[in-house]
Order: structure tokens, then sequence, then C-alpha cells
């Protein structure tokens, strides 16, 4: 059986939307956040004490994007994943990838600096700095999104939940009102699909069977 480990509306909900995208069955193991400080036994199984870890088998995975990947390679086929030899291969990739490494990452800072910290170590000239540059990035998205709906190989993947999760994030922390119209009718979009709506109700329903707040992991 696949474990998840999670935290509500963290990275992790990449592979948890994922796996609902691909039907597969899996257990859901629900933590606080921050696990590092208020789940001390997780550091046991992640020392790194971040979310996701995924679990099948002899695999052991820690990052978000590469796990979506992971489950539609294993676990497939499916046209969640682009092969080597579409078209489509190398723009999945990048924006498998640009979900977490470019868009995500200018997120934390914002998240960090404006809500993580205590109030005396708050920076909200970084948090303004970053909100901006995360905002900036999304132009990556403008030419894609001209051509069509989805980011790579002409249908719904892997790359576009992770760029997907970015845009919810960015939702959380009050940067969706500053989206262009073609990424506000992107994120629209990936927001009605069924998988992720179910993806949010399993997190809903594991966070209150395993006593965890269901509050999102943002702060
Ligand atoms: N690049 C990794 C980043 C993982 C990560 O930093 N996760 C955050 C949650 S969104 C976390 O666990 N933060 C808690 C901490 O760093 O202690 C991924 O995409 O999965």
């Amino acid at each position: 059986m696949i474990t998840l480990y999670h935290c509500v509306s963290a990275r992790s909900f990449r592979p948890l939307w994922m796996l609902e995208e691909l039907g597969l069955p899996y257990r859901l193991e629900m933590l606080p956040f921050p696990p590092r400080a208020a789940a001390r036994s997780y550091l046991e199984l992640n020392p790194l004490g971040t979310i996701p870890l995924l679990l099948d088998g002899e695999t052991r995975m820690t990052e978000s994007a590469a796990i979506c990947h992971y489950l539609g390679a294993r676990h497939g086929p499916t046209p969640l994943v682009v092969g080597p030899a579409e078209p489509g291969f190398g723009a999945y990739l990048n924006f498998l990838h640009f979900g977490e490494a470019t868009l995500t990452f200018p997120q934390t800072l914002v998240l960090r600096y404006s809500r993580f910290e205590p109030p005396e170590r708050r920076q909200p000239q970084v948090a303004d700095d970053y909100g901006k540059w995360f905002l900036a990035r999304l132009r990556g998205l403008e030419a894609p999104l001209a051509a069509g709906p989805w980011l790579a190989a002409g249908r719904f993947t892997a790359a576009d939940i992770s760029v997907g999760y970015a845009l919810m994030l960015a939702g959380f922390i009050g940067l969706q009102a500053r989206f262009s119209p073609a990424v506000a009718a992107y994120a629209q979009r990936l927001q009605e699909r069924e998988g992720f709506r179910r993806a949010l109700a399993a997190q809903d329903a594991a966070a209150r069977e395993q006593g965890v707040s269901a509050a999102p992991a943002t702060g």
C-alpha cells in the first residue's frame, strides 16, 4: 500500500492530488504543521522533517513534483505523464519542475517572513519583494496558456498539478487577486477538476479522523 505523509494544503497536496487523479489506493498519514516541531517522532522517518514523504514498497521519496511523476510512471500507464517520445516531453518536464523550483520557492519566503516567523523576526520588505517576484514568474505561463488550456502535450498532466499547487498556495497568501486573466482562468479550471476536489475532501476527512487541524499549513 502506498503511504503519503501530509500536512493540510502543504506541498504534499501535489502527490495527494495525483493519487486522486490516478484513482490509486493509498494511506494518508496526517501530521500537524510543522512536523519538525509539532510531531518530533516524524524525524525518525524523515530527518529533514519536511512533507511530503511517500513510501511505496522499497521506494522512499520526499520531493513533491518527482513523486507525481513517479506515481504516474510506476503505476500507469496514464495520460497524466508525458513520455520521452512525445513532442510535449520537454514542456512537461519543464513545467513539472517550474511549479516547485521557480514558483513555490519565492512563496516560501513570503510565508516565512510574513507568517511563520515570530513578529519581531518578520520582514515585510522580503515578503513584499518575493510576492512580486512570484507574480513576475507567472509570466512563464502566458505563452502555453495562449496556446491551449493545459501546459504540456495538449492535455492535463502532472505538470499542471505541480503548477496548480503553486497557484492554490498563492490563494492562501493573498496573491491570487493579482493573477493575469489567463492565469486566473487556468487556476479556476484546475480547481474545478474532480481529482482536485476529491483531494481536498480526502485531506479534510483524514484530518478530522486523525485529530489534526483541518486549517491549511500556511499560517
Ligand atoms: N522541494 C520539496 C520541499 C518540501 C518542503 O519544504 N515542504 C514544506 C511544506 S510545504 C515543509 O515540510 N516545511 C516544514 C519544514 O521545513 O520544517 C518538495 O517539493 O516537496
